[in-house]
């Protein structure tokens, strides 16, 4: 649905930016939100990101603000204590404009997070950081170990976190569900696809057991429960102009679940040679001289306070979310893509099989992704 300058302007006017509201853009190619840029005229000429969240997708916005409320806060302090600048370091969520809630926007659970307009959708703003650079491929190893030591210390910043957190997706890196989500697709086969993918479908049925086996060692609490992004890729960091980290962004997907989804998303992102749906396969590989770097960078941050068994694992993580990432683009091909963005038709199918391509290259690198791995966590 698209909505008339005037209409995103009346939106952005609900919240509460310092200066005159200049102009409003649209931002990025989120498969998810849309997002659009604010400008502002008057106090520091300030920019701000406004979001319209998709709760299609997130079915519970207020619980998904507050817990985007509450990991903010919880980093805030730290950067504070570390000396670090809380407007640069950490994303500030723009509050609603008091003047402009209604009792009931005021009373609503986290009613001050975001604005619902007449259409029943929602929308939500923070404060764009100036400077900041994002990158949508990590070309460098410099930059896979910059983005390492990002999250790594997003993730250590909220080690001491305790506060319960809303779970914004149903069960997001959990496999057993994605399970029943997929079995549920096979049989109802919407789009009449089923019966052309019995390859593609092979791929899934062949490492289920060993996916559900890496899961288990979750749900009986070998591996811990962290606070977790859940979307680690390089675009969801903004670096400043030397190539430090500043912050990670995205904090729609934060939850509590394995600290290895983190890793396992960011080597699928990362160290791809090809694009996510790159069509000409042969470009399609992971780079071990990438994971190496990451690997170095996120281990800076978190060796000594990984557990045991996080380590053990962190190497196959890559291999979980990789084969989960096949398994969503093509249970999506197979709904008749009603989750994803495409740009064209069979678009989740040539996703589905660059992704695979990447997960056998990683499978194939294993023994050598899990030496690096106890190198740099010693
Ligand atoms: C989606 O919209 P975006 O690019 O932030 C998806 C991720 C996938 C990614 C694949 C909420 O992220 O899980 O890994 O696409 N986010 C959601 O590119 O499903
Ligand atoms: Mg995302």
């Amino acid at each position: 649905m698209s909505y008339k300058p005037e209409e995103m302007r009346a939106i952005a006017e609900k919240f509460d930016t310092t200066g005159r509201i200049t102009g409003i853009r649209p931002l990025g190619p989120g498969f998810i939100n849309d997002t659009f840029i604010v400008t502002t005229e008057g106090e520091g000429d300030r920019k701000y990101i406004l979001q319209r969240k998709n709760h299609l997708i997130f079915p519970d916005v207020p619980g998904m603000m507050k817990n985007i409320e509450l990991v903010t806060g919880h980093i805030r302090k730290k950067v504070i204590e570390e000396g670090g600048d809380p407007l640069r370091e950490v994303l500030t969520v723009t509050l609603r404009k008091p003047g402009t809630m209604t009792e009931e926007e005021k009373a609503a659970p986290a009613g001050h997070l975001y604005y619902r307009d007449g259409n029943g959708n929602y929308w939500a703003m923070c404060l764009f950081i100036e400077g900041s650079v994002t990158y949508e491929k990590a070309d460098t190893p410099e930059l896979c170990y910059k983005g390492g030591e990002g999250i790594g210390k997003f993730q250590a910043r909220l080690s001491d976190f305790t506060e319960p957190l809303s779970e914004t997706i149903k069960g997001f890196h959990n496999i057993r569900w994605r399970f029943a989500q997929w079995d549920e697709a096979l049989a109802r086969d919407a789009a009449g696809r089923v019966k052309d993918l019995s390859e593609e479908i092979g791929w899934i049925a062949a490492r289920r057991e060993e996916m559900l086996g890496f899961w288990k060692k979750v749900e009986d609490g070998t591996i811990p429960t962290r606070v977790t992004h859940n979307d680690t890729k390089i675009s969801n960091i903004l670096f400043d102009g030397n190539g430090d980290v500043l912050c990670v962004i995205d904090l729609d997907t934060c939850m509590s679940s394995t600290s290895l989804n983190d890793f396992g998303d960011a080597i699928r992102s990362y160290t791809n040679t090809g694009a996510e749906d790159e069509k000409d396969l042969s470009k399609v590989g992971m780079s071990l001289g990438m994971f190496e770097a990451y690997t170095r960078g996120y281990l800076s941050q978190r060796k000594g306070n990984l557990t045991k068994s996080e380590i053990e694992n962190l190497a196959f993580s890559a291999r979980y979310i990789t084969y989960e990432q096949v398994l969503r683009f093509l249970m999506d091909y197979i709904d008749g893509d009603k989750y994803y963005k495409t740009a064209y038709p069979g678009h989740n199918l040539v996703r589905t099989r660059a992704q695979y391509r990447l997960l056998q290259s990683i499978e194939e690198q294993y023994d050598a992704m899990k030496k690096i791995v106890y190198e740099y966590a010693e």
